[in-house]
This record gives structure tokens, C-alpha cells and sequence, in this order.
């Protein structure tokens, strides 16, 4: 394995953040024998484009993709623009043979997907749909006891995203709130992380029967800077149309069993900033866990003892995971940021690896392949097969 790798990254807002702080810290906090060289941040404009890369670490800069993702020099591109860019850009990668990182959803639409999967793999390259909360250790820990069978027979997952970064009808539309460059809005956006982590957790599902709304169809339009996490920039008096969903509900079922699936996903939960939850309840126990209380999950075990019964906390940095090992002592606690750097972590570690153990470009089709059907059932009022 070389001693380094260099990295290009596409996107300089929020995920181009969180990602750039991931590719800095992974090596300072883990042992890696590749260690990432961030060479060349690109972006649209370029006096913001410069400043990323000033203010984030990146060598250098720079507004033309294309190219970048064609230097020799570059060995990992990771791709953090609005999703109508992750097609063209993960396929001209995969061609110019270099691993990739993509941001979730994986692609607009399912097509998209399957073409990009071909490309990965066609390429021999390796890649990573960015699920950003299996690399939580909370998550990672209910997984482990969901298959040691500590949950028993599944009988019902709950899952639900909600956020509440639009409520207010003067929020401009900005690119997560057109179908051209998000694909959906809340179901693509947060529904994919919902998905993926009941398909991780608990298996693929089979089919679905949903709705979905758009609250607010007019909003103001804005420039390009108005984001969940900067509501700095400029509104016009102009409107301009939401075409995306504002929320999606759905009920699933799953393949191979017969546990029943309820689903959320809303921009529109006011005071839920970030509530990113998985409940399961199962024969032997139950778990339920969300982002907003990232360290702890709740505990059900159905065989303790009469007198003990009930949910119990358990804090998952005390678990002696390896990630939290790499950061402080128990409940000192991480953050939101340090699940990107597992990610680029578990990626740069498993290059040389053929068979990997984070979500890869085939689970990014199988989240499209639900939000595809989801798109189906809201229409059809029907249950959709996925
Ligand atoms: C915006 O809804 C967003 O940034 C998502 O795009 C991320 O995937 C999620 O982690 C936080 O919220």
C-alpha cells in the first residue's frame, strides 16, 4: 500500500465541510498506513472556491471537475455536489480510474444508480455511498446485537427523519428544493438515511404504500448561498416553485419477513432539528435510538427480571468500539463531524481490501430502488414493489 493518497473533493458547502474536516482528522486520530493528501477542492465560484480551500486545508483549487477528475495525480475523488451532479461526475471518475466517495442519495434516479454501480465496477474502482450514520457507534453497536439475535423475531422497525429547516414559508428555494438538481426533496435528502439504516439493520425491503406533500409550493428565490446550515444570503421578491416533497410517509415490508415497516421523512417538524430515529421492537427486546442523542440508545430487554423491567440507557462510547477508543475516554463524547471521519477512515484503510465493510455504491441503488417505489406508491395509492 503507498504511504499516501491524494485526494480531490467536489463541493465546498455543508458537505464539502464536513468531508474536508474528515479527510484532516482521520489520519492525526487513526493509525493509517495510507494517509489522505488533500490536494485539489473544487467548487463553482472561484473566490468561494479559494476560500475552501484556504479555510478547509486543501493545496489547491479549482472550478473545472472534468479535469480534475482526470489528473493523473488524483487517486480518490469524493463527490459532495447536489445529486443531478453525482452521475456525470462518479462515471467520468470511474473512467479515469479513481475510487470514489459519493454523498447520498446516490443519484436522482434509479437509471442514474444502476448506471454508476456499472461504471464502479466495470472500473475495478473502489466506492462508497456516503450513509454517513453507520459509522455512528451507537448504530454500530445495535447492529451487533440485532445479529447475535439479541432482538429475536422482528416485529416492527420505525423509522423517522425529521427536520424543520424550511417551515418558515419565506426559506427561499434553493437547489434541494428542485426535482432538476435533488431528485425528491425530504424523501432523497433524509429518507435515503432512513432506509438504508432498516435495510442495514434489519434487511431489504420488498414493498411499499406511501404519500408525500408539498406544504409550501412558492417560495422566494434566492442565491445558491442559503443552506440548512447558513441562512446567510440574498432573497429576491421573485418566486419560484418547490417541485420536490416537503415530507414522505410510507409503510414497508420487508423480504424474508414479516416484520412491518413505518417510515417518515419531513422538513416540516418544528423543533426537530435533526431527529434521525430507528425504533425496532423485537421478541426478546427493543431499541430505539436518534442522531439528536447520538451516544445513547434505549435498551428493552424482555428477559430481565420482573422487578427491573424497562428501557435502560446504554452509552455507546462506553462499548470500547475501536472509533471511540481513537478519540477520549468513555462520554467524552464525539459529534457529528467525527462519523464522516470513520467514513473516510474505513475507506482509505480498505483500498486494498476486496471485500469492504461500508456501504458501497450497490447499496446506493438499493435505497434508489425504495424511493423509487415510494415515488410510485404516493402516485398510484397503491402498495408498489420495489
Ligand atoms: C440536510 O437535510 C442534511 O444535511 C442531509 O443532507 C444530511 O445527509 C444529513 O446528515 C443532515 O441534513
Amino acid at each position: 500500500m503507498a504511504k499516501t493518497c491524494n485526494v480531490a473533493l467536489i463541493g465546498t458547502k455543508f458537505m464539502g465541510k464536513a468531508h474536508s474536516n474528515a479527510f484532516l482528522q482521520a489520519p492525526r486520530f487513526f493509525d493509517m498506513k495510507t494517509k489522505p493528501v488533500m490536494k485539489v477542492i473544487v467548487g463553482n465560484d472561484p473566490a468561494g472556491t479559494e476560500a475552501a480551500a484556504g479555510q478547509f486545508g486543501w493545496e489547491e483549487w479549482s472550478t473545472d471537475w472534468k479535469a480534475v477528475v482526470n489528473r493523473p495525480d488524483i487517486d480518490i475523488v469524493d463527490i459532495s455536489s447536489p445529486g443531478n451532479l453525482h452521475a456525470p461526475m462518479a462515471i467520468a471518475a470511474a473512467k479515469a480510474g479513481k475510487h470514489i466517495i459519493c454523498e447520498k442519495p446516490l443519484a436522482n434516479t434509479v437509471k442514474e444508480a444502476k448506471d454508476m454501480l456499472a461504471a464502479v465496477e466495470k472500473a475495478g474502482v473502489k466506492h462508497m455511498c456516503g450513509f454517513t450514520y453507520r459509522f455512528n457507534p451507537a448504530v454500530i453497536s445495535i447492529k451487533h446485537m440485532i445479529d447475535q439475535g439479541d432482538l429475536g423475531r422482528i416485529f416492527h422497525v420505525r423509522g423517522c427523519y425529521q427536520q424543520d429547516w424550511i417551515v418558515d414559508p419565506e426559506f427561499p428555494v434553493n437547489w434541494r428544493l428542485q426535482k432538476k438538481t435533488a431528485g425528491s426533496g425530504a424523501l432523497g435528502d433524509i429518507g435515503a438515511h432512513i432506509t438504508d439504516l432498516a435495510q442495514y439493520l434489519v434487511g431489504d425491503v420488498a414493498e411499499v404504500a406511501a404519500a408525500t406533500e408539498t406544504f409550501i409550493k412558492q417560495r422566494p428565490l434566492a442565491d445558491a448561498q442559503m443552506t440548512i446550515a447558513s441562512k446567510a444570503g440574498k432573497k429576491s421578491s421573485k418566486k419560484g416553485t418547490v417541485d420536490v416533497d416537503d415530507a414522505a410517509v410510507w409503510v414497508a415490508r420487508f423480504k424474508g419477513s414479516d416484520a412491518l415497516g413505518t417510515f417518515e421523512a419531513t422538513r416540516f417538524a418544528p423543533g426537530r432539528r435533526n431527529y434521525n430515529c430507528i425504533e425496532i421492537y423485537g421478541s426478546k427486546g427493543s431499541i430505539i435510538w436518534n442522531q439528536e442523542d447520538m451516544h445513547k440508545f434505549q435498551y428493552y430487554n424482555a428477559a430481565d427480571a420482573g422487578d427491573r423491567q424497562g428501557f435502560r440507557t446504554v452509552n455507546a462510547t462506553d462499548s470500547g468500539h475501536p472509533y471511540t477508543a481513537n478519540w477520549w475516554p468513555p462520554a467524552h463524547n464525539i459529534g457529528y463531524e467525527h462519523l464522516f471521519t470513520h467514513e473516510v477512515y474505513e475507506f482509505i484503510t480498505q483500498l486494498g481490501r476486496k471485500k469492504v465493510t461500508y456501504p458501497t455504491f450497490a447499496d446506493g441503488l438499493k435505497v434508489q430502488l425504495v424511493l423509487d417505489a415510494i415515488e410510485r406508491a404516493a402516485k398510484s395509492r397503491k402498495w408498489e414493489k420495489v
